[in-house]
């Protein structure tokens, strides 16, 4: 039995003493003891080593002390699993040298190879459920349809996705029939994670805010709901779509446990959209962990009673940034934990 499920408690709707905490990119980067695995290995080494996985998973709930570990990986491995070459380079992230572009490109993509492919998830996922012990729950995921045909489209990171937007405007059917095997993909493979032991999963649409509401509608809805539609009776699902402020009320009808919001959507707009039930996680702007602690302190309260007094998961509102001081994390952390929410006396 789960010593903590402060997290699974607050994704199932209930009061509880104070919101848990937990935050996007916590695995990695700003971590120093991260930082000498990564001189050692590769990438993709990393997340598919069961040790190496479970090693980097743990680190923020030994050192930072957060309420739930997201387990190490990447959401290009559906790419990967697809058929397609991925590289992560140094300083630069990801590149795929073969972008999709044509006809042909979608065909050739093998959704039915996802759990040979995936298949080294499984044991690295039983290594990190060892290493946590039961401490807190683990949290799968993988990025939502959409923010993979950005990838698979450009070929790398981009500020705008144009090339990924262009090949949807002049070729709509090809980008469903790409986006539809996407989602077939990434269905095996949370169905796999699920499986395997993670007690929650996350959907990233990272780049869901570049598209106008009517494209999010067309192009990023349907999938992130057919995903949920087929995990969010095993496990509570999270959406996070950054910059889709305008998506909230359609986001909340998905039957998606929380929602994920960034920094520039206040909670209150957020519990205007969605009612008083919904459960939310974020917001904090993650340059402020860049400030000194006491100003980290400053801002995280500001932010955990701009949600009120419950139906909150304290995050930020994107990836942890990689110049970030271990102390400003801890501070975010310690201030979360020491929040009480003042109803611990009618929840016994
Ligand atoms: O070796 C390194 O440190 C390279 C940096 C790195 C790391 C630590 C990459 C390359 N991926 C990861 C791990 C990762 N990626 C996790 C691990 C678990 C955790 O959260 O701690 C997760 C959940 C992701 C998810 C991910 N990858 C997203 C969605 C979340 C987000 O930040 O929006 C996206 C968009 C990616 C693509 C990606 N992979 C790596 C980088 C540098 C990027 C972003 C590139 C870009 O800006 O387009």
């Amino acid at each position: 039995m789960l010593k903590n499920d402060l997290f699974l408690r607050t994704l199932r709707g209930e009061l509880t003493e104070r919101p848990p905490v937990w935050f996007m990119r916590q695995a990695g980067r700003y971590l120093p003891d991260y930082m000498k695995l990564k001189e050692k290995y590769s990438f993709f080494d990393r997340v598919r080593q069961p040790e190496l996985a479970a090693a980097i998973t743990v680190m923020p709930v030994e050192q930072i002390g957060v309420d739930a570990a997201i387990l190490f990986s990447d959401i290009l491995v559906i790419a990967q699993a697809l058929g397609m070459d991925v590289q992560m380079v140094e300083g630069k992230g990801p590149l795929l040298p073969n972008p999709i572009r044509t006809h042909a490109d979608v065909m050739a993509l093998r959704p039915q190879d996802t759990q040979t492919e995936l298949a080294y998830a499984i044991p690295a996922i039983h290594a990190v459920k060892d290493a946590l012990s039961e401490r807190v729950p683990l949290i799968g995921f993988c990025g939502s349809p959409w923010t993979l045909l950005c990838y698979m489209v450009e070929g790398k990171g981009s500020k705008d996705f144009s090339i990924a937007k262009q090949f949807c405007a002049q070729n709509p059917e090809l980008a469903h029939q790409l986006l539809d095997k996407i989602t077939e993909a990434s269905i095996t493979y949370l169905k796999m994670q699920v499986i395997a032991g993670v007690n929650a999963v996350q959907l990233f649409d990272s780049w869901g805010g570049l598209l106008s509401p009517d494209w999010y509608r067309r192009f990023s809805l349907p999938y992130l709901q057919k995903l949920t539609n087929a995990i969010r009776e095993e496990v509570p699902v999270i959406l996070f779509a950054k910059g889709a402020w305008f998506a909230l009320k359609d986001l909340s009808n998905t039957g998606a446990s929380a929602l994920g919001l960034d920094w520039i959507t206040p909670a209150a707009f957020a519990r205007d959209v969605c009612g008083p039930e919904t459960v939310f996680q974020g917001n904090l702007d993650p340059s402020i962990l860049l400030a000194d602690v006491k100003t980290v302190q400053e801002e995280t309260l500001k932010m955990i009673r701009s949600f009120g007094h419950a139906k909150h998961i304290v995050n930020l509102g994107h990836g942890v940034l990689p110049q970030t001081p271990v102390d400003s994390a801890k501070a975010f952390v310690e201030t979360a934990k020491a929040f009480e929410y003042g109803h611990t006396a009618n929840l016994k």
